[in-house]
C-alpha cells in the first residue's frame, strides 16, 4: 500500500516549512506543480517547478479565482490508479496523476478577526483550495494530502523510511483534511449568519475548529476536546494560558461561567465560581476590594475555585488572590507586577483573553440530548431600573434598587432554582441548583449566616440585604424564607398564579418588591 510520489501539487497560503520539503521532493526527482505565488517562491529559491497553467494549458484567470479548477488537476487527483477505465480516460484526456497535494487555504478566519471589509473578506473565501483538498482526501487510496505545515516532518520521515506514503498515513491525513475544510466552511457560514443577524436555526453552524484535545472530560473515563466557533469573539476561546497546569474540561467550563458573569458589571468586579456556580460576586472600587467582598460571601466554597476579573489584574489583586488555593484566574489582561506574583504559584492557571465577552451579543448555546442536540441563543437579557415594576406598597430605596439589579444580574449566572442575597454591590448568600425554590432560599440564608460567623460578625450577612429570584416564587414560602433571613427588598420576574399571595406576604413583612417580567432560568 506504499504510493511512490512522482508528481506533487503545491498551492499554499501559509508557506511555513515549505522550502525544505520542496527541496526534499525535488531531490527525489518528484515533479512539482504549483500556483502563482507558491511557484514564484519555490523558483526564486532554486526549486524546479512547473506552473499549473503550463501544465494544463489554461491560464490563471479572474484575479486568481480560477487557478486549479480544471479537469487536468482534479482528474489528476481523483483518478483511480487501479481502475482500467480511469487510467484509460486519463490517458485519453492527457491527465497526469498527482500523488501528493500540499495545500492550505486563504486565511479567511484571520481576515474576519482583523475586521476586514465585506469585499475583502469575500475575496478570502478559498474555493479552489478546499476543492483540491477534498479531491485528494477522497482519493486517499492513491493520494496523500497535507493541510498543515506541522504534518510535513512526519511525512518526510515516512517517505525516507519507506520510499512513499502508507495507506494508514494517507487515511489519517484525509481525516484531518476533511476536518479542516469542514471548519473552514463553518467559519464562513458563521460569519455570514452573523452579518445577516439571522435568527435560529440558520445561525447555527455546528462544526468547530479544534483548539485543544483535553486529557479527559468531566470524568477521567470520558474523552474530550475544546473547539472554537470561528467567531474570534473575546472569551474563553480566545484565552492565552500564561502559566500553570494543563487546563481540564471542568476548568474550562467553570472558567467560562465565571468570565461570562463578571462581564456583566461595569465597576471593577470579581466572581468566584465553584462547579459552574458563583459562590461570591462583588463590585468594588478596585479589584482588590471586590476580591475581599466576593470572598467574604462563601470563604469555604472559594477554596480551589475559579476567579474571574473584569479589569487588568494588578499587584494588589494578585497578592490577595494568591493567598488562597485557586485553580484558574481569568481576566482580560494582567500587568507585569501581577504576572510576577502569580508566577510564584507554579500550578495556578492564568488565562488572559484580551477582552471581555459582550453580555449583549446573542451567540448560541448548544447542549446535547440523546440522539441530537438543542440550540438556543444566549441569555442576553438584562434588566434596568426603568424596566422594573414596583408591586408592593413600599418602593425600593435607591440603594435597594441598585442592589436588586446587581442581584438579578448575578442570579442569571446561577443554576436554577437560583436565590441570591446581595448588599452594597456584593453577594452575601447564594442558593443554587435546588429542585425547590424554597430550599434555595433557605440554603442561601444559611450560607449567609455561616459567612458571618467566619467573618466574626453577629448578624447573618443577609440582614438588611435584598434578594433576587431567577424565576417567580410559585408560593409565598420562598419569599417568607427570604424575609426571615433579613432581606428588605425582592426582585423576581412575577407571573405566578399566586402573585397576589406573594405580594400580600411581601407587604405584610414590609418588603419592597419589583417584577422584571424577564426570567433567567439556567439549567
Ligand atoms: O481563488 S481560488 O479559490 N481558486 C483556485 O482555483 C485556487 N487554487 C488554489 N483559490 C485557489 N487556490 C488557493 O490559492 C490555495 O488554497 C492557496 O491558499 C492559494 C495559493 O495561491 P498562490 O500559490 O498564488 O499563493
Amino acid at each position: 500500500d506504499i504510493v511512490t510520489i512522482r508528481r506533487a501539487l503545491i498551492s499554499v497560503h501559509d508557506k511555513t516549512g515549505l522550502l525544505d520539503f520542496a527541496r526534499f521532493l525535488a531531490g527525489r526527482g518528484v515533479e512539482i506543480l504549483s500556483t502563482g505565488g507558491t511557484a514564484r517562491l519555490l523558483r526564486d529559491n532554486g526549486v524546479a517547478v512547473v506552473d499549473v497553467s503550463d501544465h494544463t494549458g489554461f491560464p490563471e484567470i479572474l484575479d486568481g479565482r480560477v487557478k486549479t479548477l480544471v479537469p487536468q488537476i482534479h482528474g489528476g487527483l481523483l483518478g483511480r490508479r487501479g481502475d482500467d477505465k480511469h487510467v484509460a480516460q486519463m490517458a485519453e484526456h492527457g491527465i497526469a496523476p498527482i500523488d501528493l497535494l500540499i495545500s492550505n487555504l486563504y486565511p479567511f478566519e484571520a481576515t474576519v478577526a482583523k475586521g476586514a471589509s465585506h469585499e475583502e473578506t469575500v475575496e478570502e473565501i478559498d474555493i479552489g483550495g478546499p476543492a483540491l483538498t477534498r479531491a485528494a482526501a477522497k482519493n486517499h487510496e492513491d493520494v496523500a494530502v497535507v493541510t498543515d505545515p506541522g504534518q510535513l516532518a512526519a511525512l518526510q520521515a515516512e517517505i525516507e523510511a519507506q520510499g512513499g506514503t502508507s495507506l494508514a498515513t494517507r487515511k489519517r491525513l484525509a481525516a484531518a483534511a476533511f476536518a479542516r475544510t469542514a471548519a473552514y466552511d463553518t467559519a464562513i457560514s458563521t460569519w455570514f449568519a452573523e452579518k445577516l443577524e439571522q435568527d435560529f436555526p440558520p445561525r447555527l453552524a455546528m462544526a468547530g475548529v479544534l483548539r485543544q484535545t483535553l486529557r479527559y472530560g468531566e470524568n477521567p473515563h470520558q474523552q474530550a476536546a475544546f473547539y472554537t466557533d470561528g467567531s474570534n469573539r473575546p472569551g474563553i476561546a480566545t484565552a492565552q494560558q500564561v502559566q500553570g497546569k494543563e487546563l481540564s474540561f471542568n476548568n474550562l467550563n467553570d472558567t467560562d461561567a465565571a468570565f461570562e458573569c463578571v462581564a456583566e458589571f461595569d465597576k471593577p468586579a470579581i466572581v468566584i465560581v465553584k462547579h459552574a456556580n458563583p459562590c461570591g460576586v462583588s463590585e468594588g472600587e478596585s479589584l482588590a476590594q471586590a476580591w475581599d467582598l466576593a470572598l467574604r460571601c462563601d470563604p469555604v466554597s472559594a477554596f480551589g475555585g475559579i476567579i474571574a476579573a473584569n479589569r487588568v489584574l494588578d499587584a494588589a489583586a494578585a497578592e490577595k488572590i494568591s493567598a488562597i488555593f485557586t485553580e484558574v484566574v481569568v481576566a482580560p489582561d494582567a500587568d507585569e507586577a501581577a504576572k510576577a506574583i502569580f508566577a510564584r504559584k507554579k500550578n495556578l492557571r492564568l488565562l488572559l483573553t484580551g477582552g471581555l465577552p459582550d453580555p449583549a451579543t446573542m451567540g448560541r448555546v448548544i447542549r446535547s440530548v440523546s440522539g441530537g442536540f438543542l440550540a438556543q441563543s444566549r441569555d442576553a437579557g438584562r434588566v434596568s431600573a426603568d424596566s422594573l415594576k414596583v408591586v408592593t406598597k413600599r418602593a425600593p430605596t435607591e440603594q435597594e434598587m441598585a442592589d436588586l439589579i446587581f442581584a438579578f444580574r448575578v442570579a442569571k449566572h446561577v443554576k436554577s432554582n437560583a436565590i441570591v442575597y446581595a448588599k452594597g454591590g456584593s453577594t452575601v448568600g447564594v442558593g443554587a441548583g435546588q429542585m425547590s425554590r424554597v430550599d434555595s432560599a433557605r440554603i442561601a440564608a444559611w450560607k449567609s449566616a455561616e459567612a458571618a460567623k467566619a467573618a466574626g460578625l453577629e448578624a447573618p450577612l443577609a440582614h438588611g440585604s435584598v434578594v433576587a429570584s431567577d424565576a417567580f416564587f410559585p408560593f409565598a414560602d420562598g419569599l417568607q424564607a427570604a424575609a426571615a433571613a433579613g432581606a428588605t427588598a425582592v426582585i423576581q420576574p412575577g407571573g405566578s398564579m399566586r402573585d397576589n399571595e406573594v405580594i400580600a406576604a411581601a407587604d405584610e413583612a414590609g418588603l419592597a418588591m419589583v417584577f422584571t417580567g424577564m426570567r433567567h432560568f439556567r439549567h
